[in-house]
């Protein structure tokens, strides 16, 4: 849009301090320890996003939003604002400051360009709930994160939801997508159609709103991303209980869109679940030089009538056929454990990850935990998941529907936001991608390209694979040879290579009392 509404950027710093919690706790003895992000403000902090300079993979930004005002008896009524913070350590220590506008400012995400820019796109609503004014605000940092100036509105002065934004990171072209609900009927979610703007100039304009869904694919969290030959791609849930998963497609920088988008799978299968039905899935290409460059996957939550998965599926043809879905989450299938916030991201060498949210921990009481796993082999098979959260935390109000991880510099940072301090604040996890757990034990020790597939056992060390990759153990002791190592085998006198734990106490099937 042409027309610019005044929006004072007054960026207040609230903190320059570090939240580095290491407490003394050297690496290798305890790992995970993450490292908070947001100031402890006692207000709830989430809906995640981390973008890292291509330049430095020491620099990263994070985004996310802070309600700093809600109805206990209608938490539909809140008041948002937006922090954001930057590292230039790779994560130990983070700079942290927010937006004071008074204005209501949510469904943020970042990317950075080439350069080093980083760009910000937000909704903003002057008058909440959903009045006049309403538009996606574009901010932009020239000075790697510190200070943000926003250079444009996008959308229409209509209901508008779920804005995310992705970015050509040759080209530098960034594709904002959204949800129109049409005139400030912000709950008609059956006419709910997406919508797409483009900039060519580095977020100082962008092309005017266009639909890019057809009439009969309707839908929800539309997320963008972009492939090595700059073909863009959106994906988004139908909007009636998420059940369809939609792929639409531009090979020409987003001036055409398929006449009819493809579905990439039946997502929600389930009437159970329909509140989960609606959680954001996340699309990656493989950006690498490796055999798999263009491959593009696609993860979202499946809901069944007894639980919700994580899926993966990926397309060697651009979006037009795609694979079976593989689970990621490797629990017991039966134990009804919810799993939800799935990220998908494709590193320089083709490994692809998964970031998630996961209640397997917790007999009696949900409770939270964040998760990642790795497919070494273009996500037809996953490793074992790993716990990058340092503990698992309750369930709290304001959880938010994404957490978007970043990669660089052979390093996963995963972000995510827990309830460890009574509300959700925002923490991160620098994963090493070679040696998550820090052990000096390679995921893939007999460096044959897959993670965990050659366990070490029978006392090997060495030429074999970690057989606890999140959990530290340099001796990769293995007492009942399941390989699984004793320091995180849940049964470690009776063989259970997978783990599963039905009833959620912690103690494998293969163990429990009878
Ligand atoms: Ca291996
Ligand atoms: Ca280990
Ligand atoms: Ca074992
Ligand atoms: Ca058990």
């Amino acid at each position: 849009m042409s027309h610019r509404r005044t929006f004072s950027l007054v960026a207040c710093l609230v903190t320059v301090l570090a939240f580095a919690n290491n407490l003394g706790q050297g690496a290798g003895d305890t790992w995970p320890a993450n490292v908070q992000v947001s100031e402890n403000t006692g207000n709830p902090q989430s809906e995640t996003s981390l973008a890292a300079d291509p330049n430095d993979p020491l620099h990263l930004v994070a985004i996310w939003w802070e309600v700093i005002q809600y109805d206990p008896q209608d938490p539909g009524m809140r008041q948002k604002r937006l922090n954001w913070a930057w590292t230039r350590d790779g994560g130990l220590t983070w700079q942290s400051r927010r937006f004071e506008n008074g204005i209501y400012s949510s469904d943020p995400a970042i990317v950075a360009d080439r350069d080093g820019n980083f760009y910000i796109e937000t909704i903003l609503v002057p008058h909440f709930p959903y009045q006049d004014g309403v538009s996606i605000g574009i901010l932009k940092s020239t000075d790697g994160g510190e200070t943000f100036v926003k250079t444009a509105d996008v959308g229409l002065d209509r209901s508008m939801d779920k804005p995310f934004m992705g970015i050509d990171p040759v080209t530098g072209a960034l594709y904002v997508v959204w949800v129109d609900s049409g005139e400030k009927s912000f709950r008609l979610r059956h006419s709910s159609r997406i919508y797409l703007a483009v900039s060519y100039d580095h977020g100082a304009s962008f092309t005017p709103p266009r639909q890019i869904s057809a009439t009969d694919s309707p839908g929800f969290f539309p997320m963008p991303t972009v492939g090595p030959d700059g073909e863009v791609y959106v994906i988004w849930h139908e909007t009636e209980n998420g059940r369809k998963l939609f792929l639409d497609r531009s090979l020409d920088g987003g001036r055409t869109w398929l006449q009819h988008e493809m579905v990439i799978a039946v997502a929600n299968q389930g009437p159970a679940q329909q509140g989960f039905g609606f959680y954001q899935p996340s699309l990656a290409v493989d950006r690498s030089s490796g055999p798999r460059r263009g491959r593009l996957y696609a993860v979202w939550i499946r809901g069944t009538p007894d639980t919700v998965d994580i899926q993966l599926a990926w397309s060697d043809d651009r979006g037009d056929r795609w694979s079976d879905p593989v689970r990621v989450d490797d629990d017991a299938p039966a134990s009804g454990a919810y799993h939800s916030r799935p990220w998908v991201l494709v590193d320089d060498r083709g490994r692809v990850h998964v970031t998630f949210n996961d209640y397997r921990l917790g007999a009696d009481v949900p409770l939270k935990a964040e998760y990642m796993a790795t497919s070494t082999d273009g996500g037809m098979t996953l490793g074992p998941n790993i716990r990058v959260s340092d503990g698992a935390y309750p369930n709290m109000i304001f959880g938010g529907d994404y957490d978007q991880p970043a990669v660089g510099g052979n390093r996963l940072h995963a972000i995510w936001s827990d309830a460890r301090s009574g509300h959700n604040d925002v923490f991160t996890q620098s994963v090493d991608l070679d040696d998550f757990d820090e052990d000096g034990i390679l995921n893939d020790g007999d460096l044959d390209g897959q993670y965990a597939d050659h366990r070490c056992t029978g006392g090997a060390t060495a030429h074999c694979d970690d057989n606890c990759p999140g959990t530290p153990n340099a001796d990769q002791s293995d007492a009942d040879g399941d390989l699984v190592g004793d320091a995180c085998d849940n049964c470690p006198e009776a063989p259970n290579t997978n783990q599963f734990d039905t009833d959620r106490d912690g103690i494998g099937d293969a163990c429990d009392a009878a």
